[in-house]
């Protein structure tokens, strides 16, 4: 059963959002109810790198939260026989994960995305957790994704995403805003919530997306999903 998101709804002094055991609490609905598109990229992005990794290949999903990815990748692996290392910061989240996800394909792995060693894989998701690590690490950890690749391996990369012209940004920004009160959320929740993330989640615009994963050495690089100031991109080394 799910619980429903309801952290912003009083009044509050707003604090820096953090993954900590209220939000996992409530995460499968927080992030459906947020997230236009959420359902969509995870099962697609599952099939595309399910489809891309080849039999005993290793798969990274990075800031796997409760590991809707890994899962979705898991369901698709057929008789490959492959390892999906699901790897995450946050205790709360993998103490949860451990108990939903019992795939024998799967390996949970608490460490910090920024500091891991990648072994040779084949494919590599991170679905909306770059926007979590600073800007200034960001190019180093996608070099460091590029590093792990096998030639022809997969990278999918979903983010939050800026648009160039800022008519466009208000525009979506606010029918973003609508779409989470259509869910259920106040106006109330929807801005405080966007409040406690102003400092910790910094979005990228999609052209800064797309260079940062070119210098790395990537040059397949395609925008595979979008809607509203959502993004999915796949990028084959
Ligand atoms: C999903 N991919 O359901 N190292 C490891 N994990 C980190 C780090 C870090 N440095 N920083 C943040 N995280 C999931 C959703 S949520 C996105 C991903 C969201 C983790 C953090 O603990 C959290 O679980 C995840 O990245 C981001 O498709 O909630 O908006």
């Amino acid at each position: 059963m799910t619980n429903r998101d309801s952290i912003f709804r009083d009044p509050q002094q707003i604090v820096d959002f953090a993954f900590d055991q209220r939000v996992v609490d409530v995460f499968p609905d927080m992030i459906r109810r947020s997230i236009p598109g959420y359902d969509t990229i995870i099962s697609i992005s599952g099939l595309m790198l399910a489809e891309h990794l080849k039999d005993s290949e290793i798969c990274y999903d990075l800031g796997c939260s409760l590991g809707a990815t890994t899962l979705a990748i898991a369901q698709r692996l057929g008789k490959k026989r492959c390892k999906l290392i699901a790897i995450d910061n946050s205790e709360a989240m993998l103490t949860k994960a451990r108990k939903l996800l019992t795939h024998e394909a799967i390996e949970l792995m608490m460490s910090d995305i920024r500091q891991v060693d990648l072994q040779p894989a084949g494919a590599v998701v991170m679905n909306f957790t770059l926007q979590f690590i600073a800007p200034k690490e960001r190019l180093a950890l996608i070099k460091k994704i590029y590093a792990a690749l096998r030639p022809g391996g997969l990278l999918i990369i979903s983010e939050k995403i800026h648009c160039s012209e800022t008519a466009e940004e208000d525009y979506f920004n606010a029918i973003h805003a609508q779409y989470k009160m259509a869910n259920g959320y106040t106006g109330l929740e929807v801005s405080q919530k966007r409040s406690a993330l102003e400092k910790v989640m910094i979005i990228d615009d999609i052209e800064t997306h797309q260079q940062r994963m070119n210098e790395a050495g990537f040059s397949d690089i395609k925008i595979w999903f979008r809607c509203l100031n959502w993004a999915s991109i796949l990028a084959v080394k």
